[in-house]
């Protein structure tokens, strides 16, 4: 059994053959690769725990081991929601083993995000933490396995009031006796794992109202890790801090941790982007590289300017997820002592990077080229004609890592790509005379909150769940320090309903905070375009002023008057 996909036309599965870009092998590789020459080499740092190569292959295959006494097969689905420790990386590769593909949610994801990927891909397991707040006890897992009965077996990081303990699963200690799916030690069987296939889904930032995966394979996928990693020149010497999200595309594989696994490296976890905690953990393990989004660059500049001798070995700052100010830019390298290269990637597929030897001005302005040659870029009108270069327009892509369709959403997939198979990324693009892209807009009804991503549909349609609320619509407003934060425009039937209470209301959904609104209007009506559509451009504009005139410095009151 494997998941289905919507796979590449065979003539360009042939071309990226021949090039060398798909080589058919899986990603468990990535590990493996170097158990001759690099096994006692240091892998993996999490607190005071540290893992080598080899510590971390045994444990990624004691856990497969356990997994397959559990009785999971090959094409079987996971759902993984783990904060940034080690068990993410042991958790990935051990699901890689024994071929079972997961979704790999962010830790700030809850609730009503958990339930839409499991009812998507109706897993048969769950691995979680419960120093999150929903898993401190067992009453949602319970829930979700009602609503999902393919859900058996859940393994818990962390003190567990219910399901296994994934520690003891690793250490290969325990596994569900009472099981009638143990099998004996002796029987495993290791499937034979086929490169072609999905080996887990990634998260789309997404401007639907469900949040649609993406079916990633071991082919594609590990193409562009090892092109990255070779792009972004890491060598066994490279320390990398995984600061962001673990399973964000960007710190995952841009070229991220396992960029860095490839390179024979070693990846530092740090819980949270805050200079609190990454500056002492750069200067403990002499950390080289790191990645960050745009707001998180602002608290390490403030920081760096009281003292930036934590930052001395830091040689690398990726910066990416969302738009990099050029003035915010040009202060990287003077303020933090480090180089700076911009990420401008997507789930879906699509990365490009600023390189090493690239002029100032690229590096300060642009956001990058592709990684392969084979990423074939179209930039495209409302008509869907070609742009010259200079000109603004929308980004359409397909290539050796781009993905073909979004996981059982055929409806959306029709609007999604072209008919040659080009997604359409949602971003407005301009090309530069060298082919360097600059992100100048997006089309795609999404906020950008710093690098995190919202759907607006996603909210509106829990806006809409409140009988007193008749019509929302979600749009972005600008924000010094994010870039944009997200304001909900409301009409509502009740001229009492509070602000307060359509917070709760959100709350109560089980929505990841990051997607709340940050800002409420009631309106008695919304702007709407002349096909009958709510006007999203001209409530951009109207929140886009008010928040302008209220940073205005109030003029002082004339005593005369
Ligand atoms: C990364 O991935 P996602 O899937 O969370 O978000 C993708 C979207 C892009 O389509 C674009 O709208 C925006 O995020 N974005 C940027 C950007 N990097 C991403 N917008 C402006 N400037 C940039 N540098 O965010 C992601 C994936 C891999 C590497 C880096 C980021």
């Amino acid at each position: 059994m494997s998941i289905a996909f919507t796979p590449w036309p065979s003539d360009l599965a042939d071309l990226y053959r021949r090039k060398g870009y798909w080589t058919d092998v899986p990603m468990t590789d990535i590990l493996t690769r170097h158990l001759d020459e690099r096994a006692d080499h240091l892998a993996l740092i999490c607190g005071e725990r540290r893992w080598t190569y080899r510590q971390l292959e045994r444990d990624a295959e004691r856990l497969a081991a356990s997994l397959l006494r559990l009785g999971v097969k090959p094409g079987e689905t996971a759902l993984v929601h783990l904060p940034n420790v080690a068990e993410f990386y042991i958790v990935f590769f051990a699901l890689m083993k024994v071929g079972v593909v997961p979704v790999n949610a962010l830790f700030s994801h809850n609730r009503h995000e958990l339930t839409a990927y499991a009812e998507q891909i109706r897993p048969i397991l769950a691995i979680v933490s419960s120093r999150h707040s929903l898993f401190a006890e067992g009453e949602f897992a319970q829930a979700l396995s009602q609503q999902v009965p393919s859900l058996r077996h859940w393994l818990v990081e962390g003190e567990a009031e219910f399901g296994c303990s994934l520690a003891a699963a690793i250490s290969g200690t325990q596994v569900e006796q009472g099981s009638h799916n143990v099998q004996a030690a002796e029987a495993l069987t290791w499937p034979e794992l086929t490169a072609s296939e999905v080996a887990f889904f990634q998260l789309s930032g997404g401007s639907t109202g469900t949040p649609k995966l993406i079916p990633r394979t071991h082919n594609d996928y590990y193409y562009s890790v090892r092109a990255s990693a070779d792009i972004c020149q890491l060598d066994s010497d490279t320390v990398f801090l995984c600061a962001l999200p673990a399973p964000h595309n960007f710190t995952l594989s841009s070229p991220g941790a396992l960029g860095v696994f490839y390179a024979g490296g070693a990846v530092v976890l740090a819980a949270e982007p805050s200079p609190m905690t990454c500056f002492p953990l750069i200067k403990r393990h002499q950390v080289t590289m790191t990645s960050l989004v745009p707001p998180a660059v602002t608290l390490w500049l403030q920081a760096a300017a009281d003292d930036r001798s934590a930052l001395d070995s830091l040689q690398w700052l990726q910066v990416g997820g969302a738009r990099l100010g050029e003035s915010l830019a040009r202060r990287i390298e003077p303020e933090l002592g480090c180089r700076l290269q911009q990420v401008f990637g997507m789930a879906e597929g699509l990365v490009n990077y600023t390189r090493f030897d690239d002029s100032e001005w690229h590096v300060l302005n642009t956001q990058g080229r592709p990684i392969s040659d084979d990423d074939e870029v179209r930039i495209v009108d409302e008509d869907g004609q070609d742009v010259p270069r200079g000109t603004p327009g929308a980004l359409l892509t397909r290539g050796p890592y781009t993905f073909r369709g979004y996981y059982n959403s055929p409806e959306h997939n029709r609007v999604a790509f072209d008919q040659d198979g080009f997604y359409r990324s949602g971003d407005v693009v301009v090309m530069t005379e060298d082919g360097y892209l600059i992100v100048v807009g997006r089309d795609k009804d999404q906020i950008n909150r710093g690098g995190e991503k919202v759907a607006a549909e996603e909210i509106e349609n829990q806006l809409l769940a409140l009988p007193e609320i008749t019509q929302a619509a979600l749009v972005a407003m600008p924000d010094a320090v994010m870039g944009e934060k997200s304001c909900a425009f409301i009409v509502t039937s009740n001229p009492k309903l509070k602000t307060l209470s359509i917070r709760k209301h959100l709350r109560t959904c089980g929505i990841a905070d990051y997607k709340l609104p940050d800002r409420i209007e009631k309106v008695d009506a919304l702007p709407m375009t002349h096909v009958g559509k709510i006007d999203k451009k001209a409530l951009r504009q109207l929140i886009a002023n008010q928040v302008q005139a209220q940073s205005q410095p109030q003029p002082e009151k004339d005593v005369l008057s």
